[in-house]
């Protein structure tokens, strides 16, 4: 397959892997295909040693616009029940230990905004567009969107999204918290990519203690989650890395992390 014909495209830069994905005819739609590679494409690099940090991103116009609404708009219940539409292979990203970035242009609508949320950092371009609109279609987010959307920007604006089908360009969409920040949209690739270094020259193990903490918040009471985190601060004083970083800082030097 060469690659104008892949759904997604995978290349690192240094510590860093890159996912774009690749059905721009389709506003990179999410079908089976796309979501397939794209889950592919994180395990690996999740694997890979030499990776610190993932970015996903999708063209200057569309993240992803979405569902494939194509694919699904003949299927039954018994089809999606039975085959485990969406749990299958749209929640891998939920595998994935190391942080990733989602750097969003243009439309991220339906699906397409709920692989932002699943993100661990939205970058938005000042063109993004962020809208549940599955509404329109009859149909309810599904991927997530329900869920991580009120924890993310609080049950009123959520329900707005999900219920009107609102449309939030990137400066609302930075204000209600749904985006970790908002850059011109010439340098959302090159920003993304430093932000991601920047996060991968840091010790592995210490931003998968991080990434699996603050998800953590989300998932339990705020004294369960403070022990989690303290235990997670106690297992850092095991590691090589936290011992070279708080050496180094004495010694007025650049540490040298070994991801151990
Ligand atoms: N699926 C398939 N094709 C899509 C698509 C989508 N979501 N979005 C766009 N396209 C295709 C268009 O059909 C068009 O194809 P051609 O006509 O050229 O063949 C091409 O991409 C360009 O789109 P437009 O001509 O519409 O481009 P515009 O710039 O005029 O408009 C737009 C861009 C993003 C505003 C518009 O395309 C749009 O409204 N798209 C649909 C957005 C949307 O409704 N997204 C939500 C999809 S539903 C479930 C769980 C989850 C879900 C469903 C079920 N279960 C557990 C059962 C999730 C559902 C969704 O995500």
């Amino acid at each position: 397959m060469n690659a104008q014909e892949s759904v997604v495209l995978v290349e690192t830069r240094g510590r860093v892997g890159i996912v774009t994905l690749n059905r721009p005819k389709q506003l990179n739609a999410l079908n089976d295909a796309l979501m397939d590679a794209l889950g592919e494409a994180l395990l690996a690099f999740d694997a890979d040693d030499a990776i610190g940090a993932i970015v996903i991103t999708g063209s200057d116009k569309a993240f992803a616009a979405g569902a494939d609404i194509a694919a699904m708009a003949d299927w039954s219940y018994m089809d999606v029940y039975r085959s485990d539409f969406i749990t299958r292979n749209w929640e891998t990203i939920r595998r994935v230990r190391k942080p990733v970035i989602a750097a969003v242009a243009g439309f991220a609508m339906g699906g397409g905004c709920e692989l932002a949320l699943a993100c661990d950092i939205v970058v938005a371009a000042e063109n993004a567009k962020f809208a549940l609109p599955e509404i329109k279609l009859a149909m309810l987010p599904g991927a997530g969107g329900t869920q991580r959307l009120p924890r993310a920007i609080g049950k009123a604006k959520a329900m707005d999204m999900c219920l009107s089908a609102r449309v939030l360009d990137a400066a609302e969409a930075d204000r209600y918290g749904l985006v970790s920040r908002v850059v011109p949209n010439e340098r959302l690739h090159d920003e993304s990519i430093a932000l991601a270094a920047r996060i991968a020259g840091y010790s592995l193990p210490a931003l998968m203690a991080i990434k699996e903490s603050v998800n953590r918040a989300w998932e339990s009471s705020l004294t369960e989650g403070i022990g989690f985190e303290r235990r997670q601060l106690h297992a850092r004083f095991a590691s090589d890395d936290a011992h070279e970083g708080m050496h180094a800082f004495l010694e007025k030097r650049e540490p040298e992390f070994r991801h151990r």
